[in-house]
């Protein structure tokens, strides 16, 4: 296949970055997570994934790439140089999302799918497309919407915290932050709310 040079997105510049940091952030501004959506209308969800990846250090790009609208670039996406070096590819799209299915089949590397809430179904088309592989190629599947996109970047943070102790420190201190502000969750008076 020919070389081709992709121009991925640091998500950082169109995002917000970062809201909070956890612990002794790395200088290493490697693009560890590529962020795929089959278009521009999903990235107010998308962008989860992105805030949450932002906020815990991780260098991460979002491109539009769709299966269906542009599907050569999608699996030459997949299969390109650049590509290869991210460690995860949390992958969007709605309505028949094959997104997530075309990359997993062009890659060995983790694909995590976030079906997007669709126009007709609430997002079940895109869910049922998303998590029914066939055996052979995975695509870890998250909830449908904005939870799904936030997920998938902590999951993908925890798959990448199982080779890199520094980042297993800040998603550790992430998920006390979590905690404690559970429970110093203080509710109002019933009959105010
Ligand atoms: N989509 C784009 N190409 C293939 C698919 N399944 C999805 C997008 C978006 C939805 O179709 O990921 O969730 C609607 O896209 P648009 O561009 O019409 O807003």
């Amino acid at each position: 296949m020919a070389r081709r040079r992709w121009r991925g997105v640091d998500s950082r510049r169109g995002a917000r970055y970062p809201r909070r940091s956890f612990g002794t952030m790395s200088d290493d501004k490697r693009i560890r997570v590529g962020i795929l959506m089959g278009s521009a209308s999903d990235w107010p969800t998308v962008q989860h994934a992105a805030l949450v990846l932002n906020e815990l250090g991780v260098g991460n790009e979002a491109r539009v790439l769709s299966a269906h609208r542009s599907p050569h670039a999608a699996a030459a996406y997949a299969e390109s140089a650049a590509a290869q070096m991210i460690t995860c590819r949390p992958r969007a799209a709605g309505g028949a999302a094959h997104l997530a299915g075309v990359i997993a089949a062009h890659t060995h590397l983790p694909v995590l799918g976030i079906p997007m809430m669709g126009w007709s179904t609430d997002g079940l088309d895109s869910l049922l497309s998303t998590v029914q592989m066939p055996a052979g190629i995975p695509v870890g599947t998250l909830a449908v919407g904005k939870a799904g996109a936030k997920n998938a970047g902590l999951l993908a943070v925890a798959i990448m915290s199982l080779s890199d102790e520094a980042l297993r420190e800040r998603y550790l201190a992430f998920r006390k932050a979590q905690t404690d502000s559970v429970l110093a969750t203080e509710l109002p008076p019933a009959g105010s709310a």
